[in-house]
């Protein structure tokens, strides 16, 4: 009887002494597994698992299985998921500063879209930590183009037609150009515009190609609009509970990570073009009319953000400008 106790509670106290050691962290992610964005995210999961020899354990949810896109970032803050990927532009309603990314014509390639990230990050940082997350890497969409199951050739062409939005932005851009805007995430696309729910949109190539858009719309214009990045964010008291080491671990992979997340987004912007017109799409540069009705729209887009991000706003593309 005494031997049995002292071994029931020697694997008690062994049980216990690992579980204590032990972090198991949920990353929720809006877009499909197959994305980079989620592939790179879960490499990333992956290598802080092997190099803490699973102290700290971070499991990734792809497809919005855990949270939506729109549920994520309050996850994050309110420490539902301790660490999880949100589209930074979609997040104006918490400060202007993350709208700077969906500004069209701000940055329209990847080395604007770059120094755009080294001006914006101060601020973002400083806004994110007041709301208890903070920052471990962003990763860049490639440029946005426009979805149409007709030809367009100006603005005028979209006049009515229902237009998937991904944030306040691309809602805007929806309504200064005559159409209907609806929101609808990624992970929900496919059926929207096969129930007609959703006839065009501004997106990348690289989100067109994950949800097959070919089925639905014959033509892409390849505006170059701008370039949205996602944000990998972690709850600041889970950030805290970690110790040095690990949180040095931590911060080393997600330096990679973004390295790497860069480098492929370059790398497969023309490929997802070729896919689109592989599988039937008609891909071709915007007409001189649509490019300058998108310019124009920008413009009072600009303007109207300027008056909601006021100095600091101001402050960062001024930095941007410089750089
Ligand atoms: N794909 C995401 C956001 C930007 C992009 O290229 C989407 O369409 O939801």
């Amino acid at each position: 009887m005494r031997k049995f106790l002292i071994a029931a509670i020697g694997v008690m106290l062994s049980f216990s002494a690992g579980v204590a050691n032990a972090e198991k962290w949920d990353m929720p992610l809006a877009y499909s597994a197959t994305n980079y964005h989620s592939e790179n995210a879960s490499a990333f999961a992956e290598a802080v698992t092997s190099a803490t020899e699973g102290a700290l354990e971070i499991v990734t949810h792809p497809s919005g299985s855990l949270y939506k896109g729109g549920e994520i970032f309050r996850a994050v803050r309110t420490g539902q998921a301790q660490i999880g990927e949100r589209l930074i532009s979609a997040l104006g309603n918490e400060d202007p500063i993350f709208e700077i990314d969906a500004l069209p014509f701000l940055a329209t390639g990847f080395e604007d879209a770059r120094k755009l990230y080294e001006a914006s990050k101060p601020l973002m940082r400083e806004v994110l930590a007041s709301r208890g997350v903070m920052l471990l890497y962003a990763v860049p969409w490639p440029p946005q183009g426009l979805y149409n199951k007709s030809p367009v050739n100006s603005a005028a062409d979209m006049k009515n037609v229902k237009f998937r939005a991904y944030n306040a932005a691309t809602a805007r851009l929806a309504e200064l150009m005559g159409a209907i805007p609806t929101k609808i995430e990624a992970a929900e696309l496919s059926q929207a515009f096969a129930t007609g729910v959703a006839e065009s949109m501004v997106s990348s190539g690289s989100t067109g190609y994950d949800r097959k858009l070919w089925e639905y719309v014959s033509h892409w214009y390849d505006v170059q609009a701008w370039l949205p990045k996602n944000m990998v964010i972690v709850n600041s008291e889970s950030w805290a509970s970690l110790d040095s080491a690990t949180q040095q671990t931590v911060l080393e992979t997600a330096a990679a990570a973004e390295a790497n997340g860069w480098a492929k987004a370059e790398e497969l912007s023309n490929w997802y073009k070729e896919q689109l017109a592989a599988n039937g799409m008609s891909v071709s540069p915007p007409s001189d009319e649509l490019r300058a009705d998108f310019q124009k729209i920008g413009d009072v887009m600009t303007s109207e953000w300027l008056e909601r991000a006021g100095e600091q706003g101001q402050a960062v593309i001024d930095a941007y400008k410089a750089m």
